[in-house]
């Protein structure tokens, strides 16, 4: 498979996407999505894969949102279309099993901050910025962004960020819920690759139970949630990695994971 606007590398079980238009500061057109859609199938095809990392190529962007030169030129129909595919590419990078960081080493602007708060957490560089400025387009962000920020940092806080259109730092970020943790820029990747391949030795059965109770989870009722984790658990404890997990504990030994899912 053949991308050119975005690079797909896989590096011991790490998969790597990364925004591949850096003379638009990575900005997000029709092809990106197609392309995203690619990878992505790659991705779910391949149970070698452990951990995946967004991040945006060259030194300034990680996505500085939707392609403004080729929104401007769809129609109503289009823009549907357009907002539907990007809605629907983020549903499916937030249901991977797999646990998925944003490494936000620049800009992450509108369709930006949308695509970084579909993945499991984010990690910035001290130079990233982020929000949510289609209020200065005329527009409203169309990927998720009035959905997912309200339910990330707050209902008030989301509107203030979408109203104003105000972008804010990394720091600000961290402070507010958005970001899990900021580096210095030349630490940045290092420290996302080091936490991708710790992640990736962890056992995919309960990466995949661990991801969809707290996903689905943070939707439902206490009660509701607390059932599916009791499910989610018993299941994971009756699997083979589950089984070795607790032998290997009792064996003083490091546990070997096979990840079998079924
Ligand atoms: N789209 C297209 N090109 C972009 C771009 C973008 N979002 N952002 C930057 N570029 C291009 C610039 O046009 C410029 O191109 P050239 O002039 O060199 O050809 C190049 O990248 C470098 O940008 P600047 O010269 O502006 O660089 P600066 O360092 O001066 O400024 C900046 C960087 C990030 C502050 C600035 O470029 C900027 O404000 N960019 C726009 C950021 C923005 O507004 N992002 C939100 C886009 S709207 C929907 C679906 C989706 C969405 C909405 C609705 N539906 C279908 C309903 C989502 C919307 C958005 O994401």
């Amino acid at each position: 498979m053949s991308y050119e606007n975005i690079i797909f590398q896989i590096d011991q079980g790490v998969a790597i996407i990364k925004f591949n238009r850096p003379k638009a500061l990575n900005a997000v057109n029709t092809e990106v999505l197609r392309e995203l859609g690619q990878a992505m199938d790659a991705i779910e095809a391949d149970s070698s894969i452990k951990a995946l990392i967004l991040t945006g190529e060259g030194t300034k962007s990680f996505v500085a949102g939707a392609d403004i030169s080729q929104m401007v030129n769809l129609t109503p129909i289009q823009l549907r279309k357009f907002s539907r595919d990007g809605q629907e590419i983020l549903f499916r990078l937030e249901a991977l099993p797999i646990p998925v960081i944003a490494c936000v080493n620049g800009f992450a602007l509108g369709g930006g901050t949308e695509i970084t708060m579909a993945c499991d957490f984010i990690y910035a560089s001290e130079t990233a910025k982020f929000g949510q400025p289609e209020i200065n387009l005329g527009v409203i962000p169309g990927f998720g962004g009035t959905q997912r920020l309200s339910r990330l940092v707050g209902k008030s806080m989301a509107k203030e960020l979408c109203m104003t259109g105000v972008m804010i730092s990394a720091q600000e970020a961290k402070a507010i819920g958005l970001v899990n943790k900021v580096f210095p820029p030349d630490k940045l990747w290092e420290e996302a690759m080091k936490a991708a391949r710790a992640m990736a030795t962890k056992g995919r059965v309960s990466m995949r139970a661990m991801k969809r109770c707290i996903d689905r989870g943070y939707d439902v009722d206490l009660h509701s949630g607390c059932y599916m984790e009791s499910d989610a658990f018993a299941l994971c404890m009756a699997s083979p990695d589950g089984k070795e997990g607790m032998t290997a504990f009792l064996e003083k030994r490091a546990a070997e994971f096979k990840g079998e899912l079924d």
